[in-house]
């Protein structure tokens, strides 16, 4: 008989491991260990929402007549991690083989494929992950010869592949790309949405008991956790993100409110990632509600890019690049992640806004993890390992697959320029104009010099001047040292002054 390891983040009906075993004879395992909920300090959040999903994916296997061995977590139990449970099952189940879709995290898979044959002493055969929209192969054969891996080139090649908004050879519209449609701040029209609220069964109470427990010392809070731990819970929160907010998603995908955490997200990462649904149908989704004339093309084509563009592009350069890609530090950062990231105790407004969202709903939308905390953790030169395993911790969508491009390349441009042609570095002019943050603060977004000047202003240029040799020759940056060389001696002084000062007292901004 085959055993089959089925992961956390490995929820889908159609994984490819489901389709070599046969139900009348082979298992499944599914478990929870304390190595995967410990590796970094999951926020309680994401912790529960895997036990209580995979929960549930067990039970409907079972429905199905599957048969499955579920190891629910147990803190004194001797098995720990994955290997040990499937060592255990392994020997009482006398399993000829055990087989396995791949899984997403170069640091498991590395240790599947170097060691788990070994330790169990039965053949070891791994499947590709085919839920992706792009094959790591295909994705390769992309890369190869390339000078630069610029998504927008990608993105437009997917397109193609799958005849996602095509007409015939033309993208439709006449663009590949709405962008310049899509920077509107948020005046509060029209409103905003409620989102669904979903409801949670006796044994996902149990698992949120579980968690407070077990989990005390991890960041977050249960108490508003509403993410959906079903497949039927998924499909609804698709169903209501296409009617109600993805008309105004492209409008205001970069806008940020004070006291609005979600605006018009979708809040699907989480279930896209562990399974719950497939991007494709995702998509599929969204491109029917334009068809049907219920969603602008703008708002369309931005959400499909997100996900036929972005996810399957970091995903595909996390597979070419690493091991190697996660130890970069292009830009030779030194400095420590300060403590507010963890507690969210700091005066400036805009991160401590993004704060509460991270450690309240383990959410924060794309622009406050790109342009608040992640600019942030960039114009201050923190090291690139620390806001990584920050990202990888906080969010419940968080996977390294996926989070690891993104910090690194994308906002900690720490990767050589691999990822972006140049770093997303701002003042806090851009969080002003994309937001009402400011109104809300202590420090003034309209001056850089003074005591109260806000951080982001003083420190933009710090960072420009300090990588003046990286940049200065890089095309798209030549009007900022343009507009830094033009400054009177006397405002450059004082502006490196204020933001020697800023990071020399950075854990008390
Ligand atoms: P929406 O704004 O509604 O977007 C729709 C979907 O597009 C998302 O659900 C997601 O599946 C996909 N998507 C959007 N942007 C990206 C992107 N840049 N890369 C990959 N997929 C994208 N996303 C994760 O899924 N997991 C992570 O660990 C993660 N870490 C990030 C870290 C940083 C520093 C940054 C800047 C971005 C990160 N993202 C990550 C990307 C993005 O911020 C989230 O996917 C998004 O905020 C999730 O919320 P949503 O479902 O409401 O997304
Ligand atoms: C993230 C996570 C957590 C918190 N717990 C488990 C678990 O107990 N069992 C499991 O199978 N998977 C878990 N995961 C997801 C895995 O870490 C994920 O599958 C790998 O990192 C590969 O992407
Ligand atoms: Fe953020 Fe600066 Fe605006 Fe305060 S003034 S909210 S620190 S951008």
């Amino acid at each position: 008989m085959k055993l089959a390891l089925i992961l956390g983040d490995q929820l889908s009906a159609e994984l490819s491991c489901l389709r070599e075993l046969d139900k009348a004879t082979d298992l499944i395992v599914m478990a929870e260990v304390g190595a995967e909920a410990r590796y970094v300090k999951h926020h309680k959040q994401k912790i529960a929402l895997l036990f209580c999903a995979m929960r549930h994916f067990a039970s409907t296997l079972e429905d199905e007549g599957w048969r499955v061995h579920y190891h629910a977590f147990d803190a004194k139990a001797p098995q720990q991690s994955l290997l040990d449970v499937i060592t255990d099952i392994s020997a009482t189940q006398h399993a000829e083989q055990l087989i396995m879709t791949e899984c997403g995290e170069y640091r498991l898979h590395h240790d599947i494929v170097s060691n788990w044959q070994h330790a169990l002493g039965i053949p070891v055969t791994l499947l590709c992950d085919d839920r992706f929209m792009c094959s790591k192969g295909r994705f390769a054969d992309w890369a190869r010869g390339r000078k630069q891996w610029r998504m927008e080139y990608f993105y437009r090649e997917m397109r193609r592949d799958h005849d996602i908004l095509m007409d015939g050879k033309q993208p439709t519209g006449g663009e590949w790309n709405f962008d310049s449609s899509n920077r509107r701040p948020y005046r509060g029209e029209p409103p905003l949405p409620a989102l669904p609220a979903f409801s949670y069964s006796q044994d996902d109470h149990r698992v949120f008991a579980l968690v407070e427990e077990h989990f005390a010392d991890h960041p977050g809070t249960l108490t508003r956790f509403n993410w959906p731990v079903t497949r039927d819970q998924a499909r609804q929160a698709l169903a209501d993100f296409v009617k109600n907010r993805l008309p105004w998603f492209g409008d205001f995908q970069d806008a940020m409110t004070q006291g609005e955490s979600f605006m018009f997200h979708s809040l699907l990462s989480t279930s896209i990632n562990c399974g719950l649904l497939s991007p494709r149908e995702v998509c599929n989704a969204a491109l029917e509600a334009y068809q049907a004339g219920q969603a602008p093309l703008n708002a369309t084509e931005g959400f499909i890019r997100q996900i036929l563009g972005w996810r399957e592009y970091v995903r595909g350069l996390y597979w070419l690049m690493m091991p190697a890609y996660a130890n970069h530090n292009s830009l030779g950062n030194t400095r420590r992640l300060p403590a507010y990231y963890w507690t969210g105790d700091t005066g400036m407004n805009c991160m401590r806004e993004a704060f509460q969202n991270t450690l309240t709903h383990a959410y924060a939308h794309h622009i406050q993890r790109l342009m608040v905390t992640g600019n942030f953790a960039l114009l201050t030169g923190v090291i690139p390992k620390e806001i990584c395993d920050w990202y990888l911790a906080v969010y419940a969508d968080a996977y390294d697959w996926v989070e690891l491009p993104n910090t690194l390349g994308m906002v900690m441009h720490a990767d050589e320029g691999l990822l972006g042609s140049k770093p997303y570095a701002a003042s806090g002019n851009y969080i002003n104009k994309m937001s009402d943050y400011c109104k809300h603060c202590r420090y003034s977004v309209k001056t850089s010099t003074d005591a109260d000047s806000c951080p982001f202003n003083s420190l933009y240029w710090h960072f420009m001047n300090r990588h003046r040799e990286s940049f200065s020759s890089n095309p798209r940056m030549t009007m900022i040292y343009r507009s830094y060389d033009k400054m009177a001696d006397d405002k450059k002084q004082a502006l490196m002054q204020r933001a020697t000062h800023l990071l020399n007292d950075l854990d008390n901004l």
